[in-house]
């Protein structure tokens, strides 16, 4: 339980209108804005919504507090999405990932017309990097891929899913996450992923959010 999340989670619902498609993010800060979202629902306070999931995880709990939830290609677009972060800096880009679920989420916030971000204060950063990079990367070759990274002075580590298991993701594909310590140029660093065979996408969310809500240790919120 953390008061800083939960503050910001939970103020990221008044900015939902009845009849809105939302769309729905995943981690422990979105989390709080799920379940304050369906209290309101479940209030009366806010009719006709219906949700679009980041990841299965987001799906299942938002399905089991009697959220509907239907597949992003059900709908023209999103009016407004609320996830999280694991970095961000106060100029709109950030860092994304760290729940393996960037590539969906990606995928929703580009068919948004809204993004708010709803963070803890400690992820707001002067600098990105110090929060490892994931990179969605496709099974096939992804050794080949590691290799690359490793000689490229990127520090990679393959996501893990228990002791000895790789993480697979909602989409099937490996994360690598790459230990960079510092970001100085997103843009170059985004330039060079994109670009590589067998990358699918990375964390490096550069103009996204229109929104970041940020809620403090005390308790108080910060709207940048
Ligand atoms: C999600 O929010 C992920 O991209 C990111 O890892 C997570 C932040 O985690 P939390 O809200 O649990 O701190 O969108």
């Amino acid at each position: 339980m953390s008061l800083m999340k939960e503050v910001a989670g939970r103020k990221a619902v008044d900015y939902i209108e009845s009849g809105m498609v939302v769309g729905l993010g995943t981690g422990s800060t979105a989390y709080y804005f799920i379940d304050e979202l369906a209290n309101r629902i479940h209030a009366g306070e806010l009719t006709h919504i219906v949700g679009v999931s980041t990841s299965n995880e987001t799906t299942q709990i938002a399905r089991e507090k009697g959220i509907q939830v239907i597949s992003l290609d059900q709908v023209n677009q999103i009016d407004v999405l609320v996830d999280g972060a694991d970095e961000t800096l106060r100029t709109f880009s950030g860092i994304k990932g760290g729940g393996g679920a960037l590539l969906y989420e990606k995928i929703v916030a580009q068919n948004s017309r809204k993004v708010i971000w709803v963070v803890g204060e400690d992820k707001v950063v002067d600098e990105l990097g110090a929060f490892p990079l994931p990179v969605e990367v496709v099974q096939f070759g992804s050794w080949k891929l590691f290799r690359y990274f490793e000689q490229a002075g990127m520090m990679p580590s393959f996501r893990k899913s228990g002791v000895d298991s790789l993480f697979i993701t909602d989409a099937g594909n490996y994360i690598i996450d790459l230990h960079l310590g510092s970001i100085p140029q997103p843009n170059q660093t985004a330039f060079e992923l994109n670009n590589m065979v067998g990358v699918v996408d990375h964390g490096l969310f550069l103009n996204y959010p229109d929104v970041i809500i940020v809620g403090k240790e005390d308790g108080e919120l910060e709207i940048i």
